[in-house]
């Protein structure tokens, strides 16, 4: 068994690559970008995985339906009600059931897994690493705001001071995600933003500590080539969190649990520095920008791990 921690829309690429290469795969989601939109719970990773395994994601944005179109969002706004986060129409109906079934006492975890797997005839685990509302806050020059807000509402402009997780202390981690670390042959840290994505997961203390356990299994794939992220504002968080830039800085962060990390082939100066960490180093062209260089790298990252 093969599993991802995963998160934001940098993940699903190399989820697809694995996807290509193998059935025995399962994604652990981060849930710090999920939020109630309009009286409905948006759950914007895991929708990306579902969308992504089941080929109906819009590959341009990285986010919801492709080909959607966006008629409940008009009358949003000639309502004059809120409408700068973009729910499709089509996508609307999946935060539409999750909800219905959340208010019926359903757990997050068994509503993703039945919308996967009944709904878009998914067979890969799609895991919430917790069934309790955790949110990612971002605190800048203009006020401690939701995720979302900051990303989608503010345009990522306000200058970023901190983050934290809201509700991270009192949440419980899925006890699926427990056992599948435990269960699995190798665990890839996907090329995602190592704060907004990859932390809230990290930060539940059972996972933290069952991931330690498993190091010689770990491997994370490098969100940055250079000091640049591949997408998003993973520089803005990182510098937030005083943690450098660069393809060190990641494999700093990362040291405690990932054994092994996968690197751009222009970073392979950070090589002997890298090692210092105990961490070894792989470097290859990490940018996924088609299919093939998804299963490309995917396969790469199975050679690297020895998994026939
Ligand atoms: N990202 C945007 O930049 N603008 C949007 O209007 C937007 C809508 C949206 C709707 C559903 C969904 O699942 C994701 C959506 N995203 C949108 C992506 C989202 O803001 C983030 O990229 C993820 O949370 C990153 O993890």
């Amino acid at each position: 068994m093969i599993t991802v921690i995963a998160g934001g829309t940098g993940s699903i690429k190399i989820i697809r690559g694995l996807a290509s290469c193998t059935t025995k795969l399962s994604i652990i989601s981060n849930i710090g970008d999920n939020f109630w939109f309009n009286g409905l719970y948006i759950c914007p990773d895991i929708d990306t995985c579902i969308y992504g395994l089941a080929g109906i994601l819009d590959k341009e944005r990285g986010w919801g339906i492709k080909n959607d179109t966006f008629r409940y969002l008009d009358c949003m706004k000639l309502l004059g009600l809120d409408h700068w986060f973009k729910i499709g129409d089509m996508d609307f109906v999946t935060h539409f059931i999750r909800t219905k079934m959340l208010s019926k006492g359903f757990s997050l975890s068994r509503i993703t897994k039945w919308i996967a797997r009944n709904q878009y005839h998914i067979n890969n685990n799609i895991i919430p690493v917790s069934d309790t509302h955790v949110e990612t806050r971002i605190v800048t020059n203009k006020g401690d705001m939701n995720i979302q807000e900051f990303w989608v509402k503010n345009k990522a402009k306000p200058r970023v001071l901190d983050v934290y997780y809201k509700n991270i202390k009192k949440a419980k981690c899925n006890n699926d995600a427990l056992r599948i670390i435990r269960s699995s042959d190798i665990i890839i840290i996907a090329p995602a933003n190592p704060i907004s994505s990859i932390s809230p997961i990290l930060s539940m203390p059972q996972i933290k500590a069952e991931l330690i356990k498993q190091r010689d299994k770990i491997v994370a794939i490098s969100p940055i080539i250079g000091n640049k992220a591949i997408s998003g504002p993973a520089v803005k968080y990182l510098q937030a969190k005083g943690i450098e830039s660069s393809v060190l800085g990641i494999a700093k962060f990362y040291s405690q649990l990932a054994s092994k990390i996968v690197i751009d082939k222009s970073d392979s100066n950070f090589s002997k520095d890298i090692k210092k960490l105990d961490v070894s180093s792989f470097e290859t062209n990490i940018m996924m920008n088609n299919a093939k260089e998804e299963t490309r790298l995917a396969s790469f990252i199975l050679k690297v791990m020895n998994y026939q």
